[in-house]
């Protein structure tokens, strides 16, 4: 079975594909031949994915489903949240860091989330799931794999960053992983 993904980054799609391998054939918005940049409008993260996931319903005719996510620092009264993706300006992920880095400087207090809304449209109905992670944000970059803050990023009862870990790893437990597996449930009650 196919399902498409509302989405340009090729992060998200690849652990979306792993995670539903054998499963679902997950085709992104360049797969479905959208090459428009979905604006991205809103001021939270259901209102941004579900504009995702209703642009292709509305211009493919398609059901879909969307992720928009970012990262919640206590201390930066939740920032840089919706606004994750060009915290600095700039989609530079080394940028964005850099400059979550500066503004925890001499803060005490690291404690941070990652968040997932994933919206699924589905015969013209939106569902909306949400998926969590608690962590705390180090000191310095560690580890180079994954995307955006995961150099930054330790996940509670871990002593690894989500950079160190291999992409099944994070699929363990990711944000990402929580909601995609909330859809998944509810897909098959659907079925
Ligand atoms: P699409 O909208 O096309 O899906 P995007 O990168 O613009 O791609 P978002 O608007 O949801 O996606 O922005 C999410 C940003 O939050 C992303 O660019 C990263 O900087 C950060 N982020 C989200 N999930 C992450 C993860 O699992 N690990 C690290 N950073 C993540």
């Amino acid at each position: 079975k196919k399902l498409v993904f509302a989405t340009n980054n090729q992060h998200k799609t690849e652990e979306i594909r792993l995670a539903l391998a054998g499963k679902y054939e997950v085709l992104n918005l360049e797969d479905i031949g959208c090459l428009t940049d979905i604006p991205e409008t809103a001021d939270t993260f259901e209102g941004n994915a579900t504009l995702k996931s209703s642009y292709v319903v509305e211009h493919f005719n398609l059901d879909c489903f969307a992720d928009d996510s970012g990262l919640e620092v206590d201390a930066l009264n939740n920032e840089p949240g919706v606004y994750s993706a060009r915290y600095s300006g700039s989609r530079d992920s080394l940028e964005n860091i850099q400059l979550v880095l500066k503004k925890l400087e001499g803060i005490g207090n690291r404690k941070a989330r990652f968040k997932t809304v994933i919206s699924l449209m589905q015969d013209g109905k939106n569902h909306i799931f949400e998926g969590i992670i608690e962590g705390t944000i180090r000191t310095e970059l560690s580890g180079s794999k994954g995307f955006g803050y995961d150099p930054i990023f330790q996940p509670d009862g871990y002593d690894i960053t989500f950079a160190e870990m291999d992409m099944a790893e994070k699929n363990k437990i990711s944000h990402r992983a929580i909601a995609l597996e909330k859809m998944m449930t509810f897909l098959k009650g659907d079925a």
